[in-house]
């Protein structure tokens, strides 16, 4: 049950991103946190950044709508079909499953025919404006990872803005306006993403590319996530390393790409012409029938799984670090100031692990971001490596793992892993050296003696 609320739905996201869209899959990188490796000082473990996988992030939201009771059907009322303003019998009935549409037929499967949508009331009030924000909200932050998709069933409308926040939804930022006429609409003049460049990447325009008439057949609006990218990675996204340098260097960059929530503002429905019908207003109104977030949670490069328990999102941290993102060192780990991976060298980036902290491991560490020197100070100086893993039970013949640095021995054997018998070391295993054979007593009851007799004495490495 526990792996089955993992996000892991790798199968699903290449049959999605390949059929969605004609980049490759780029992102697959980055999905090892640790590995172990033998050195001539025995196993260690050899770390690098780790990211949880792309997946489908409409299952971990929560949708709100804002008038809250905006939703169609209470009390029912009748709509006009799409195209064809004169056949206004539809209706819509929130108390009859069938004919109801509410919030979350913005999420569910799509494919069948025909679409489940939610849907506004129709704009019966005009010409008091016909408004509606819908919030999404992951209560974590996240990483965009491809274009949000929003389709329409009711054309598409004739102004919108979409907002992002990063901050749980105190505050908010426009992310792209969107209008049949942005210079009437919002005062700005109408741009393509294709218009911006690697410099004014970050740039939030209008655009009236999805705007266009209430008789349109493209029923979909796009925020441009992997047309940013592009700027850096090239027009398929071959060239990530130079999209990961970026990212690595450039905080605001980074940021542009994460939220902890959306919120898609509809300030005027789909009219297509000059004059408002008024004889007809209930042909004018909102209906969504999906919403594509593809991302990730944002666990600062330390971890590959993103747990989704009690809905909450929270990282599985390694490296030593915690917190939701991965974004502190853990307690007794913080030998060194914390910081993010990086994407950098690719393909494997650096962890950035969190070190013991001095008092728990004597002289101070010192840091090396050399990578990947496999020889280098986690490695070659197991005082100050993390060698072992009490998960893992690596320390052998009863030895115990402490504080990942070193294994606690029973006084017989020495080694990294309390591998070897202390008496072959000085060449005196014999029959009367009584040392020969393993020592009595079960291991557990030696790894209790040892960690009870745990001082410097007994740290056999
Ligand atoms: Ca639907």
């Amino acid at each position: 049950m526990y792996l089955s609320r993992f996000l892991s739905i790798h199968a699903l996201w290449v049959t999605v991103s390949s059929v969605m869209q004609p980049y490759p899959l780029v992102w697959g990188h980055y999905d090892v946190c640790k590995t172990q490796i033998y050195t001539e000082e025995g196993k260690v473990w050899d770390y690098m950044a780790c990211q949880p996988e792309s997946t489908d992030m409409t299952k971990y939201l929560k949708v709100k709508l804002d008038p809250p009771d905006i939703t169609c059907g209470d009390p029912p009322e009748t709509f006009c079909a799409m195209g064809n303003p004169y056949m206004c019998n539809n209706e819509c009935d929130a108390s009859t499953p069938e004919l109801a549409h509410p919030p979350e037929l913005m999420f569910d499967f799509e494919g069948r025919h025909p679409s489940t949508f939610w849907q506004s009331a129709t704009w019966k009030e005009y010409p008091k404006p016909l408004q509606v924000n819908i919030t999404l909200s992951w209560s974590k932050t996240i990483e965009l990872t491809d274009n949000i998709v929003i389709t329409f069933e009711s054309g598409r409308p004739d102004q919108m803005i979409l907002e992002k926040s990063l901050d749980y939804g105190r505050t908010w930022q426009p992310y792209q306006y969107y209008a049949t006429d942005c210079l009437d609409a919002f005062h700005m003049d109408p741009k393509s993403v294709r218009d911006l460049s690697q410099h004014t990447v970050l740039e939030i325009i209008c655009t009236e590319e999805y705007s266009t008439s209430y008789m349109t057949n493209s029923k979909i609006i796009h925020f441009e996530i992997k047309d940013r990218f592009a700027f850096f990675a090239g027009p398929w996204l071959r060239n990530m390393a130079s999209l990961y340098g970026q990212l690595d260097t450039t905080k605001k960059l980074r940021d542009f790409f994460t939220v902890t929530d959306l919120r898609i503002r509809l300030l005027r429905p789909a009219v297509g012409e000059i004059f408002v019908d008024e004889l007809h207003l209930a042909r004018y109104f909102y209906a969504i029938s999906d919403i594509k977030v593809h991302g990730r949670c944002k666990c600062n490069l330390h971890a590959t799984v993103c747990v989704y328990d009690n809905s909450k999102l929270t990282c599985e941290c390694e490296h030593n670090t915690t917190g939701p993102d991965c974004g502190k060192c853990k307690k007794n780990y913080q030998g060194r100031p914390w910081s993010p991976g990086s994407y950098l060298p690719i393909p494997k980036g650096t962890a950035n692990t969190c070190i013991p902290s001095i008092s728990s491991i004597g002289n101070p560490p010192k840091f090396n971001r050399k990578w990947p020197n496999i020889s280098s100070l986690e490695v070659s100086n197991p005082k100050q490596a993390n060698v072992c893993d009490n998960e893992l039970l690596h320390c052998q013949n009863g030895g115990t793992c402490h504080n990942n640095v070193r294994c606690l021995c029973p006084a017989a054997y020495t080694g990294i892993l309390c591998e070897k018998l202390r008496c072959e070391e000085a060449g005196s295993c014999g029959p009367d050296s009584g040392q020969g054979a393993p020592p009595r007593g079960s291991p557990a009851l030696l790894s209790l003696l040892a960690a009870l007799l745990g001082t410097a004495g007994q740290l056999c490495i």
